[in-house]
């Protein structure tokens, strides 16, 4: 256990500051506390499920705009629920509105609640987690956002967090919301390269890091790649590093002590009131073509989406335990973990290891010691489980769990089941949700809310409210998609408030890539099935894009690095079937996703009896097929 870590945060923590609540009384007053959806419509006159989705679609203004004004607290409200063309890539909701997201998340649940717990900090070593109350995240972002400023960050700047999971990392994201800078989360397993190249597109001054980070038993440098990756990116002023570990590590004079810069900012920090439709955050993602897209996703519709879809396809409850297992740098992260718990007021895990640290029996063991209620995973983490056999969970009381999800690429019958039977002893909804960095929030699920619903295994089975999709043929629109039992191209055909703005400086690649497709309609890039009843299933990627235990990889950002070695003329990268990871690939990467580029130099240089030290490497066999692979085009 690190003293220095818990001890600067407990410090930083402990004193109930008086101003912090004067703040919050301020914004108490002046904000509609949110309330359910359902209340929201019920004076529509509708009040079951199917016809409250009916009503989403036909009456997209009505319905959006009155769960808009009860779920979020604005500052002035919107004069315009949405201004919308497909055609031009242009989304707009709630024009006219001012909010701040973090006083969204934060201040009116200071107001009503708080000591309710905000985080649990599930750090590496079981047994060590970290609680962190609504007024202590309060304070906490606080500080952060008085440091950024004094460090020169100013509205509409962009700050790169490369930070694993922790209070300080949600503290910072939602400092940048605090103050109207927009943040660039970047996954804290990606290469200094890819750093940089973040870094450098979205042109930010500072980066947000950690001296070290901890996972699966493992010490990480992660200062270190930042270190290396700002060597290329001019933009970069300063380097706020926290200290994660008690080891010192170098320090420049651009670096900056996190927590002892902290301790000296006051614990109240003014909002911005913010234009629903400036930036939150950039997010990047790989496509099928060029380099990762930064996404960018604003304010007010984000913040909405996230809340509800958290709300009601987890069935999400004041007081539960919300666990999801992603990192903080994918969207699911973003999403679920930080701003739609936070929004509803919810507790909700970070969870900082690995499905198999100390063992394979950590996810329910967890589950039993945080009391865990609805837990969120990815496909890949159970297909591995599921082969080390039923008594790493049984072992453990999973009485809490009331909802499992599953998201990051299709979930198979044999792991559904298992999740279903064996996890979540038969008596939980497993909600398998479709959706992708590109529509912010949840678009296709069972909705365990809804207690008529039917679950078919292995299926996402309807749309969220205010999802209208379509399926269209993959060479040419032939239809509107309106007819069941089909196969197509899966598009959703209006706009809803999580959906991305654009592709940062890249509009027009945005409308090229989402909109040109099939006009009229937004592109998802994967394809499904409708059955005759009507439900979805998401068959996967119709374009070049690999999905690597749910993590999206860009043929062409592989192919990029395979054709630097001076002995490839042309490449070509391709996904194939893999029992645990969905798709495999066949560069030798290690545990945190870095390509060891000097193993397939020693390859390329016929040097295969010096390769070196393998034991970081994800699949030590990737090394023998792209010896094999070699020796074949040789
Ligand atoms: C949230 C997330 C998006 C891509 C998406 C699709 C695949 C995600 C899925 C799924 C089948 C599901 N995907 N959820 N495929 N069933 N329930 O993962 O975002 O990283 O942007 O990936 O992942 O192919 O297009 P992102």
């Amino acid at each position: 256990m690190c003293s220095l870590w818990r001890g600067s945060l407990l410090t930083l923590t402990s004193s109930l500051n008086r101003r912090v609540f004067q703040c919050c009384r301020q914004f108490g007053r002046s904000y509609n506390i949110a309330s359910c959806m359902p209340e929201a419509v019920a004076f529509q006159g509708v009040s079951d499920h199917s016809g409250l989705y009916k009503f989403s679609v036909n009456e997209s203004d009505r319905f959006w705009g009155a769960v808009a004004r009860q779920r979020l607290s604005w500052i002035s409200p919107f004069h315009t629920v949405q201004n919308c063309d497909f055609s031009q890539g242009k989304i707009k909701w709630f024009e006219g509105g001012k909010l701040n997201v973090s006083v969204n998340c934060l201040d009116r649940h200071v107001h009503t609640c708080p000591e309710r717990v905000a985080l649990i900090w599930e750090r590496d070593e079981p047994g060590t987690e970290v609680k962190i109350t609504y007024r202590q995240l309060l304070e906490l972002t606080c500080r952060l956002g008085n440091l950024l400023k004094r460090q020169g960050v100013r509205r509409g700047d962009c700050v790169t967090i490369y930070m694993p999971p922790c209070p300080l990392a949600v503290a910072s994201m939602l400092a940048c919301a605090r103050i109207g800078a927009a943040h660039n989360v970047v996954f804290a397993g990606f290469s200094s390269e890819a750093l940089a190249d973040r870094i450098r597109d979205a042109q930010s001054s500072t980066v947000i890091t950690v001296n070290q980070g901890v996972r699966g038993g493992k010490v990480v440098d992660l200062k270190r790649t930042v270190d290396q990756a700002v060597q290329n990116c001019p933009s970069v002023q300063q380097v706020l590093v926290a200290m994660r570990t008690e080891n010192t590590v170098a320090m420049t004079d651009r670096d900056v002590p996190l927590e002892e810069e902290m301790m000296k900012e006051d614990v109240v920090c003014e909002p911005v009131a913010m234009d629903s439709e400036d930036v939150l955050f950039l997010l990047y993602t790989s496509g099928s073509t060029g380099k990762p897209k930064g996404l960018v996703h604003t304010q007010a519709g984000y913040l909405l989406y996230t809340s509800l879809t958290h709300r009601y396809v987890f069935n999400y409850h004041d007081g539960d335990v919300f666990g999801c297992v992603a990192d903080i740098g994918w969207i699911t992260g973003h999403s679920y973990i930080v701003y739609g718990a936070l929004c509803n007021g919810g507790t909700t895990v970070l969870f900082e290891s690995t499905p198999v640290y100390p063992n394979p029996g950590r996810y329910w063991e967890m589950v039993e010691r945080l009391e865990i209620n609805q837990f969120y995973g990815a496909p890949t983490a159970i297909r591995l489980l599921l082969k080390y056999g039923d008594e790493w969970v049984q072992n453990y009381n999973r009485s809490s769990l009331k909802t499992l999800g599953s998201v990051g690429e299709p979930i198979n019958t044999e792991a559904w089941e298992w999740y279903h039977r064996v996890v979540g002893d038969g008596r939980c909804p497993v909600v398998d949700t479709w959706w992708q960095t590109e529509t912010g929030g949840i678009c296709i699920a069972p909705r365990p809310a809804d207690p008529e619903a039917e679950i078919v295994p292995g299926m996402a089975m309807r749309p969220f409210y205010g999802i209208k999709p379509a399926l269209l043929d993959t060479e040419v629109v032939t239809g509107d998609g309106v007819s069941n039992d089909s196969t197509g191209a899966l598009c959703i055909s209006q706009a809803w408030p999580g959906m991305a703005r654009t592709i940062h400086n890249h509009h027009q690649r945005f409308t090229e890539t989402y909109f040109q497709p099939y006009p009229g309609f937004f592109f998802t890039g994967d394809g499904a099935h409708r059955s005759k009843e009507g439900y979805y299933q998401i068959v996967g990627r119709l374009d070049d894009v690999i999905n690597v235990s749910g993590h999206r990889l860009g043929t062409a950002e592989l192919e990029d690095v395979v054709n630097q070695c001076p002995a490839v003329a042309e490449s070509a990268a391709i996904g194939y079937s893999h029992d645990i990871k969905g798709e495999g690939e066949c560069l030798p990467k290690t545990r945190s996703g870095k390509i060891m580029r000097r193993v397939l130099r020693k390859v390329v240089e016929r040097n295969t009896d010096e390769l070196g030290d393998l034991s970081t490497l994800d699949d030590p066999d990737s090394v023998h097929e792209v010896i094999r692979g070699h020796r074949r085009l040789r």
